[in-house]
């Protein structure tokens, strides 16, 4: 099996027709799994909250705006992008617009993809499954943070190969080679709060977010993106 990392959503290219891993641990994709495992219906990821306001507009029925912009909730929208907010009283049966700064875009922009994974630390374990049934080349696709390499979606990305690696033979590339590197060093709570991202949201106060976020495989489910819509 061959596995190759993008680093971050910018440099999206290359993966039509493959099997794409969207990460983006702090906190969209963590978000997004905590949600469904809290009984969400459905997320469908926006570029720009203007999007998600338009399409909530015409269906508004059991329907939740959703996401942040500079980690905070966007005015006038039911939810941020803090998976703690993510409760069953709230998501379960519910349909979640969402659009947030990296997350969405990475997941949007990975969709000539052949099959699009929702990954995270919580279901990493599951994905790393997912993948090994599946048996294609996989492109594990790192959000980053505006465009830019982040540390906490490379740990992760190396903690799915790792996973990987245990079980079956993987054509790495140096890349990925260092994502493994990286997720062996150390704790995954202790790269996510060392992480420039991390250490953002401790200045906004959501260090129980990073916390939350930093369970490898709290969360058994791997939800994924048809083009549209993300389900499980
Ligand atoms: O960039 C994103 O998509 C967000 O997950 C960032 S934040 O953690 O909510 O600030
Ligand atoms: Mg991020």
């Amino acid at each position: 099996m061959q596995v190759t990392v993008v680093p971050h959503a910018g440099e999206i290219t290359g993966i039509s027709g493959k099997t794409a891993v969207v990460i983006d641990v702090l906190r969209a994709t963590s978000t997004m799994v905590t949600a469904f495992a809290n009984g969400a219906t459905a997320v469908m990821p926006f570029f720009t909250p203007e999007e998600a306001k338009q399409y909530y507009g015409w269906h508004n029925n059991k329907l939740l705006l959703c996401g942040e912009r500079k980690g905070v909730k966007i005015t006038g929208f039911h939810l941020g992008n803090s998976p703690l907010e993510y409760t069953g009283d709230v998501v379960a049966g519910k349909t979640l617009l969402m659009t947030t700064t990296n997350g969405t875009k990475a997941i949007k922009r990975s969709e000539t993809a052949g099959t699009i994974l929702i990954g995270s630390a919580l279901n990493a374990p599951a994905v790393a499954d997912q993948l090994l049934r599946l048996h294609e080349d996989v492109v594990l696709v790192c959000a980053g943070t505006r465009e830019r390499f982040s540390l906490d979606d490379f740990a992760v990305a190396g903690l799915i190969l790792c996973l990987l690696r245990e079980r079956v033979k993987l054509a790495m590339d140096d890349r990925a080679r260092a994502a493994c590197l990286l997720a062996e060093s150390r704790e995954m709570r202790e790269l996510l709060l060392m992480s420039n991202h991390g250490q953002y949201l401790v200045e906004l106060g959501f260090t129980e977010d990073i916390e939350y976020c930093a369970q490898v495989g709290k969360i058994n489910l791997v939800p994924y993106f048809d083009g549209k819509m993300i389900t499980i």
